[in-house]
């Protein structure tokens, strides 16, 4: 529906307005931030009203369109604002790209209006951790940054008055859709197989994820996985400084023997590895990522160490719910497919690890755990539904293989044999609908009973 008005000479012109795609949280937080401005907009999304509940969260002057996104949305659109979870490709947006209509991310809107350094992260796995260090070394350093984008709150909803340090996870998806978009330091920690229902391939996915380089110049950072060939062969104008977990560089930082060390100049800066609370060798890449992209910021060595010290993590991810006996016990409930969990085993001591893996079959491929659970487990324990399978694609193995069903019996079972030196890690490689709401209800129950565990040990 377009509303027409009379322009100054008297010539009938159409008002243009935004229309913005889906009336979740980006959608909504985006068509609120256009309406404080003035602007018409109009917010539409694919489900009824009655599924969306914007009663009180959604500006009154926000028009709508539920149910559907009819094309007569095209006529007065000046641009489209997308939320991440729709894809440009579905035919309204297709139609919107020929009529020439800009199809931008909520990210690139809030780009055009906040003031201040952006630094941005993205990859498959780690970046929220990532994201979330650089905000705790930022904010030790009283820097007050703002955290924001996938990892929760949408940019658009935390753009300040004046000048702040944001610091802003990205998707992929909202990569797609980024347009003038210009972070001063660009992080790309990891290219794994993921949202392959959304792409075509995983050249494809690579692509939307080194869109974050595009519009940097030499003035700008990109800091890049040394490790994962995808990320190395990304193509920036900006300076790089690279990280790696595996071989020392002679720029960039990475580890040796027990230190995280800083490279610059020649100039070798190094924290222990023991001052990172995070476990895992993935949470050492994430670090050594944190650390190249507050460097750069002028943020000294003794705030990004204090940091590590105090960052425990986000909920059910590596988190160390608790150390008793000699035995640690790690929630990793996040670790939802192969790849992550292999990530996570990989910073484990060798022989010392009781698993607990399984849950909802995503058909997984379980046999690319056997090298990581031969030399790191003494005893793999399932549960779930996908317990069979793992099984039969582990077995052979040195360690113990007990089908132990629940987190109960599991958790049971690993207080009674656990000795001095293991680690009891839950990562179940396998979502958790077959037992459980979600990975956080999951990782709740775990801790619920590792502490429990405690009480009565
Ligand atoms: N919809 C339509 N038409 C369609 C399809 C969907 O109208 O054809 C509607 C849906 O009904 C829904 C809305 O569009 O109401 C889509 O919302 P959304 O999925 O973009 O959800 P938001 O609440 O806006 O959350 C998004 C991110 N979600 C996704 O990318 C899927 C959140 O990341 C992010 O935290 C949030 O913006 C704030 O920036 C979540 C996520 O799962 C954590 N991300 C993926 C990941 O990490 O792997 C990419």
């Amino acid at each position: 529906m377009s509303r027409r008005g009379i322009g100054r000479a008297g010539q009938h012109f159409i008002m243009k307005r935004v229309a913005v795609f889906g009336g979740a949280k980006s959608g909504v937080a985006a068509a609120n931030f256009l309406a404080a401005r003035g602007e018409s907009v109009v917010l539409t999304d694919s489900r009824p009203a009655s599924e969306l509940a914007l009663e009180g969260r959604l500006d009154p002057r926000v028009q709508t369109h539920l149910g559907g996104h009819p094309g007569s949305l095209l006529e007065d659109a000046s641009m489209i604002i997308l939320s991440p979870g729709i894809p440009s490709s579905i035919p309204i947006l297709k139609e919107a790209a020929e009529r020439g209509i800009p199809i931008l991310s909520e990210i690139e809107l809030a780009f055009r209006h906040l003031e201040g350094p952006v630094i941005a992260i993205t990859g498959s796995n780690g970046k929220s951790t990532t994201t979330a260090l650089i905000g705790a070394i930022l904010q030790q350093a009283g820097r007050e940054p703002i955290v924001a984008g996938n990892i929760g709150e949408p940019l658009i909803a935390s753009v300040a008055p004046g000048p702040r340090v944001y610091v802003v996870e990205l998707s992929s998806f909202q990569l797609e859709t980024i347009d003038s978009f210009r972070p001063d330091v660009a992080l790309l920690l990891n290219i794994t197989p993921d949202h392959l229902d959304r792409y075509d391939s995983i050249d494809e996915y690579a692509a939307a994820k080194q869109r974050i380089f595009r519009n940097q110049t030499p003035a700008d950072l990109a800091i890049l996985n040394a490790d994962d060939a995808r990320v190395s062969a990304s193509v920036t104008d900006a300076r790089v400084l690279r990280f790696s977990s595996t071989r020392r560089l002679e720029e960039g930082a990475f580890i040796e023997k027990s230190n995280l060390v800083l490279r610059e100049g020649g100039v070798e800066r190094t924290i222990p590895r023991a001052n990172l609370r995070l476990a895992g060798m993935a949470n050492v890449e994430n670090a050594l990522a944190a650390w190249l992209a507050t460097h750069a910021l002028g943020v000294g060595i003794d705030h990004v160490s204090a940091a590590f010290e105090s960052f425990a993590g986000l909920p059910h991810r590596m988190v160390l719910v608790l150390e008793r006996n000699g035995v640690s016990w790690i929630n990793d409930s996040k670790g939802t497919n192969v790849d992550a969990s292999l990530k996570s085993l990989e910073g484990m001591s060798d022989g010392s690890t009781i698993l607990i893996v399984g849950g909802k079959d995503k058909k997984g491929e379980f046999e690319k755990l056997r090298d990581l659970v031969s030399r790191k487990a003494r005893a793999v324990l399932t549960i779930g539904s996908s317990a069979e399978r793992i099984a039969g694609a582990l077995s052979g193995v040195p360690a113990e293989i007990i089908d132990a069903g629940t987190m109960e019996k599991a958790v049971q079972w690993a207080r009674r044999n656990a000795r001095p030196g293991d680690t009891v890690l839950l990562s179940p490689a396998c979502a958790s609908f077959d037992q459980y709401d979600n990975f956080e209800h999951r990782g709740r129950h775990f801790e619920e009973l590792v502490r429990g565990s405690e009480e009565v040990a």
